[in-house]
């Protein structure tokens, strides 16, 4: 048997492959302006995957891809899995010191970038070593890049790579709590098992058009949405970008929608959004963020649905959802459900003892889904892991009597912002180093749009004269926008306990209404 994830993805396509597999909507108004269709998507990935394979790489070869959302994107995903390399997904937002890093610790063979981005990041990725460097752009617009032009000299059949269950498919980096960025090892055994328990967990049919309007570098919309989506040979209604307008256009059409926090606040603040247009929808799954009581609350009285709020990783994929089946349980707001089938997740205190039921203590997990480790970072990865094997999330849980699951924080000093991670650690290192700051503090307080937003409090060193909008602006030409400060304030001094460790909780509470609206 051929463990290759896209082997059991070829094997669900349809048996017309004639059939429309994508419609791709522009993201204002919802209007459809091209579709591809199942033979479309095996033979584009079959070519995309030959070129790969003429690259003579080694095995193992890392991908590394930061282009804007497109099905050209995904299509090169898939032919990565498809050709036995490990794909290596890069937010679009970064800049060129977190790109360096990533290129320097992976060192992919690799780079495939946007063509707006070429300047800049192909002498980084030479730099690093990296032998092939292509561009990637949407089939929509004239220049569609190197890659695809390289590709289309290619045959349109591949043979798909054999692949053992535990070889790597894709790196995903996830930021670490103190140094730099972590990438997690997941096997194409890790996203298959997790991708075919979600399908059947959640009920999905060749019938359904599951509306994908999330960013396609992590796990939501790269793994979850597009997995689900091939594994059932469903439809897909691709938006390159969320838009709410777009969004409710298209739901009457759709059965699946897929979001972060942010997307069901916006999706809410759009009066189109009516029960009427939500009359063909069965799911709407919500994760990657707390979902607020509030927000589960409006949805359910607007819409009629209630969502069903999930809880997964990038080191994990998907651990707990709430049920899908009303037989199974009620959804419940503000919980993230039960494990999901095959994947064991308990709550441990302190000292490493089973919680009891309603106890609070760290979240751990096992099963199938869970990755191998950190690449090359072995230490980093035993930290991470018991003695006997379960992977410790950092998110601070309970479980009640029924068996459902509750985040009620996190022992990661992280800041989850519209869905994106942000570690205070890493800002506050380049806070640190600008010129005339003595210390600094990151903390997220709560926002109406995001979630949390990102708040920066600095100390000036004496006699300096420090501009927090300058600062700002700095802060912006160095690293991803979704991780810079939306407002910085500079104070004489940081609030500090008696061990002289700086007391994040009250400046939490101090700027707790910065950008509620009551304010
Ligand atoms: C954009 N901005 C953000 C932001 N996104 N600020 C804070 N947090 C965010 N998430 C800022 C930009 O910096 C910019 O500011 C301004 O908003 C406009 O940028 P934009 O790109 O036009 O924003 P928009 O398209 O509106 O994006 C918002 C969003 C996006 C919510 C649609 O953030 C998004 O797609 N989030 C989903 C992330 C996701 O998929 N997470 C899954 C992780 S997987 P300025 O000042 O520069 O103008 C995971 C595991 C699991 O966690 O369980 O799923
Ligand atoms: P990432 O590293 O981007 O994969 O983010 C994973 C983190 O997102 C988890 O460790 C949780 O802290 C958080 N997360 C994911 N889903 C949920 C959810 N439904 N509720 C609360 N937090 C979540």
């Amino acid at each position: 048997m051929n463990a290759n994830l896209f082997a059991a993805i070829a094997a669900a396509f349809p048996a017309d492959v004639s059939r429309v597999a994508i419609e791709i909507a522009d993201p204002a108004t919802g209007m459809l302006e091209r579709s591809v269709t199942w033979s479309e998507i095996e033979s584009r990935t079959a070519q995309i995957a030959n070129l790969l394979a003429s690259l003579n790489l080694e095995t193992g070869a890392r991908v590394a891809v930061q282009t804007e959302k497109s099905v050209e994107a995904l299509m090169l995903y898939l032919a990565v899995i498809r050709a036995g390399y490990v794909y290596l997904p890069l937010n679009t937002a970064y800049q060129s010191s977190e790109i360096e890093y990533f290129v320097g610790n992976a060192e992919p063979s690799v780079f495939v970038c946007a063509p707006k981005n070429f300047a800049w990041t192909e002498p980084i990725a030479r730099a690093n070593g990296v032998s092939h460097v292509f561009t990637l752009d949407d089939h929509s617009v004239a220049n569609t890049g190197t890659l695809l032009t390289a590709a289309s000299a290619h045959s349109s059949t591949h043979e798909i790579a054999q692949r053992a269950d535990d070889d790597l498919a894709a790196i995903l980096y996830t930021s670490g709590t103190t140094g730099r960025s972590k990438g997690a090892m997941l096997s194409h055994k890790n996203l298959r098992s997790n991708a075919q328990t979600l399908v059947s967990y959640w009920g999905w049919t060749a019938d359904d058009v599951l509306i994908h309007a999330l960013p396609i570098f992590h796990v939501h919309g790269l793994f979850v949405a597009s997995h689900c989506f091939l594994l059932a040979s469903a439809k897909l209604i691709w938006f390159s970008k969320f838009d709410q307008k777009g969004v409710v256009a298209q739901l009457k059409r759709a059965t699946v929608f897929m979001g972060v926090p942010t997307l069901y606040v916006r999706l809410l603040a759009e009066s189109s959004l009516t029960r009427e247009a939500c009359s063909n929808m069965r799911l709407f799954v919500a994760g990657s963020a707390p979902l607020l009581i509030e927000t589960f609350n409006a949805f359910r009285a607007r819409t009629g649905h209630t969502i069903l709020e999930r809880y997964g990783m990038s080191e994990t994929n998907m651990l707990c959802s709430n049920p899908y089946l009303a037989s199974d349980g009620e959804r419940r707001g503000g919980t993230v459900g039960f494990p999901l089938p095959e994947v064991g997740v308990r709550i441990t205190n302190d000292e490493g003892k089973r919680c009891a039921v309603d106890d609070i203590g760290g979240i751990e997990v096992r099963g199938p889904n869970v990755f191998s480790g950190y690449w090359r970072m072995p230490e980093k990865t035993k930290e991470e892991f018991t003695a006997d094997g379960w992977f410790k999330t950092g998110d601070v849980g309970k479980c009640d009597s029924r068996g459902y699951f509750t985040i009620v924080g996190r022992s990661k000093d992280l800041i989850i912002s519209g869905g994106y991670n942000v570690y205070p650690a890493e800002i506050e290192s380049y806070l640190n180093e600008m010129a005339g700051v003595a210390e600094s503090a990151v903390v997220g307080v709560p926002h109406p749009d995001f979630g949390e937003a990102v708040v920066a409090v600095i100390v000036g060193k004496s006699e300096a004269v420090l501009d927090s909008g300058a600062m700002i602006s700095a802060l912006k030409s160095q690293i991803a926008n979704f991780k810079v400060p939306k407002q910085l304030f500079v104070v004489n001094e940081l609030p500090r306990n008696a061990m002289g460790k700086v007391q994040k909780n009250l400046l939490r509470e101090q700027h707790r209404a910065l950008f509620t609206r009551d304010t």
